[in-house]
């Protein structure tokens, strides 16, 4: 017989409303969430569904699906809901109200989650406690999720473990604490930018699990962490390369980015992304083998707008080529890049010479 210590994995329930005319998009949606749900720990034993034209102001999914809502959790046993659609404080409520042992969360939750769990440095720390914070100070009624949950469990994390009655003025003056601390954070960072003028800075940026932190191994020998998960990396890392024409360069490799990425996170973590909005020159790592890779570099893009570096300098690496049939891929890529693979290394030598070109 084996004993595991390992808690139980929480038993999710995820459930979406398609109210677009989009049918693929929402079905990838919902397989992503999915995904999300497993780097947060949990188990997913169920999926509702529903069409209709708009959300429920009410219940966000209609009625009558809480009550078929509330049977799939008790045949499958789970405790906890996450919407693809943001819920409305007023929507978690009377959800919860039908699902008297559950808890209710959206997608933003649930990848504030991911993020508590994944960060390791103070300061990556520091940013995911204010953006939940935030979240939560803006989506502030009572809910069950504040009321009785305490420990680990998802969505709870980080400042949830803290205590319930955090009233928005706790929360406030927590806020404000952590603004004032990232402050410095920023200060210092922009001290060391200054320190490092001269050398050019090339930041790797891609949706997540795109590749990024495999290509910063490949292309200067370090050994951060790969996984094949959702939001591994949280903390910038740097490292300094040299290209064929001999000039060193500074390496960043950060955060990936995901649709819809919640705009608290955005926000918090601008003193990490500010390696990507000062680099000289983006390489944009696609996951070529993924078949909604468009889909996934238009949400990059949008995440660039978001934090105006719309306009700098891109170069495109299509990654994971190894797992790309290759007659007639190159072409279905699209726009001008380099076909890459960190692990077989493929293109490599082709992507530094087209970094120094850019530079
Ligand atoms: N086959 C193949 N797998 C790759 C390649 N590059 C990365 N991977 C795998 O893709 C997964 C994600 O790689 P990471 O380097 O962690 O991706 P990332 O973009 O840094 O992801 P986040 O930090 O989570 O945003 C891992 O399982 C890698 O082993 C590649 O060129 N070919
Ligand atoms: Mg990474």
């Amino acid at each position: 017989m084996t004993h595991s210590t390992a808690p139980p994995r929480e038993r999710i329930v995820l459930a979406g409303v398609d109210t677009g005319s989009d049918r693929t998009g929402f079905g990838v949606e919902m397989d992503e969430l999915a995904t999300l749900a497993k780097a947060a720990g949990a188990e997913v034993v169920g999926r509702l569904e529903q069409r209709r034209p708009a959300i429920d102001p009410a219940t966000l999914i209609g009625s009558g699906k809480v009550a078929e809502l509330a049977a799939l959790m008790r045949e499958s046993n789970a405790t906890l809901v996450v919407t693809l659609n943001p819920l409305r404080p007023r929507q978690r409520s009377a959800i919860e109200r039908a699902l008297p042992d559950a808890t209710v969360m959206d997608r933003s939750v649930l990848i504030l989650d991911i993020f508590a769990r994944h960060a390791r440095t103070s300061e990556g720390k520091l940013q995911v406690e204010l953006a939940q914070l935030r979240h939560r100070a803006a989506n502030l009624i009572g809910s069950r999720e504040e009321l009785s949950r305490l420990g680990g469990g998802i969505g709870t994390r980080g400042p949830g473990e803290t205590r319930l009655e955090v009233d928005r003025r706790r929360i406030r003056s927590r806020i404000s604490h952590l603004e004032q601390q990232l402050v410095q954070i920023r200060k210092r960072r922009t001290e060391q930018r200054r320190s490092r003028q001269g050398t050019p800075v090339v930041a790797l940026v891609g949706y997540t699990n795109a590749g990024k932190s495999s290509l910063l191994n490949a292309l200067s020998g370090a050994r951060v962490l790969v996984a094949d998960q959702p939001f591994a990396t949280l903390d910038p890392t740097l490292r300094k390369i040299r290209l064929p024409d001999g000039g060193p360069a500074i390496l960043a490799d950060t955060v990936g980015f995901i649709s819809d990425l919640p705009k608290e996170l955005v926000a918090a973590f601008r003193a990490t992304l500010e390696e990507v909005t000062n680099a000289n020159l983006l390489v944009h790592v696609i996951d070529a083998s993924n078949p909604h890779w468009q889909r996934q570099r238009a949400s990059v893009d949008v995440v660039l707008r978001e934090l105006g570096a719309a306009s700098n300098p891109v170069v495109y690496a299509w990654n994971k080529s190894d797992l790309v049939e290759t007659t007639g891929s190159r072409r279905n890529l699209g726009p001008a890049g380099v076909v890459v693979s960190a692990v077989t290394g493929a293109g490599l030598e082709e992507l530094r010479a087209a970094i120094a070109a850019r530079l």
